[in-house]
């Protein structure tokens, strides 16, 4: 009976430890932030992720009124992934995709939008700022919002069974110092 307890522990704490770094980073804010309007286009946007993406394979595209914006290469640095702009990047309606590779190895892809009333060149946007509607998750953030299910029902399942262990294991002890 001993020998089955300890492996049912050992087998409880095997599914509850490590599947929390089984997720995908999921990108949690940005700035300037997903369908808000900005006074003045920002030098560079920012991108900051729930987890350290990987610094290889970062790529931001940054898409205003004259085209592709982006300057250079992103940098990541911890959670932070951020974007240069070039500084003729005129105001108006700008559209960031952007794809990095999750600290796991997969890759995260999405879009944000936002609308910035001055540009770097001093330019103010001519057309009023449209109506911004958050954008619907790629496949790939629906899967790693899905994906945390499992490991969550799995550690729920796993503390549920080590707290009826633990009881049954008391009553047995009682039991047996009861007896003479
Ligand atoms: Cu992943």
């Amino acid at each position: 009976m001993r020998r089955l307890a300890s492996a049912l522990l050992a087998l409880g704490l095997l599914v509850a430890v490590p599947t929390t770094a089984l997720a995908h980073d999921v990108l949690e804010r940005t700035n300037p932030a997903d369908g808000t309007t900005v006074s003045t286009m920002p030098a560079s946007v920012v991108l900051t992720f729930s987890e350290d993406p990987l610094a290889i394979g970062a790529q931001v595209v940054v898409t205003g009124p004259s085209g592709a914006v982006s300057s250079g290469a992103p940098a990541v640095s911890g959670r932070d992934v951020t974007q240069a702009v070039a500084p003729d990047a005129p105001g108006g309606d700008y559209t960031v995709t952007y794809r990095v590779t999750s600290g796991d190895g997969h890759p995260v892809s999405g879009t944000f939008s936002f609308h910035a009333t001055v540009g770097l060149d001093g330019s103010t946007a001519t057309a009023p700022a449209t109506v911004h509607v958050r954008p619907v998750d790629t496949d790939e953030q629906a899967a790693a919002r899905g994906s945390l299910l499992v490991p969550i029902l799995l550690t729920v399942v796993s503390t549920v069974l080590l707290l009826g262990l633990a009881g049954y294991l008391v009553l047995r002890s009682r039991e047996a110092d009861r007896r003479p």
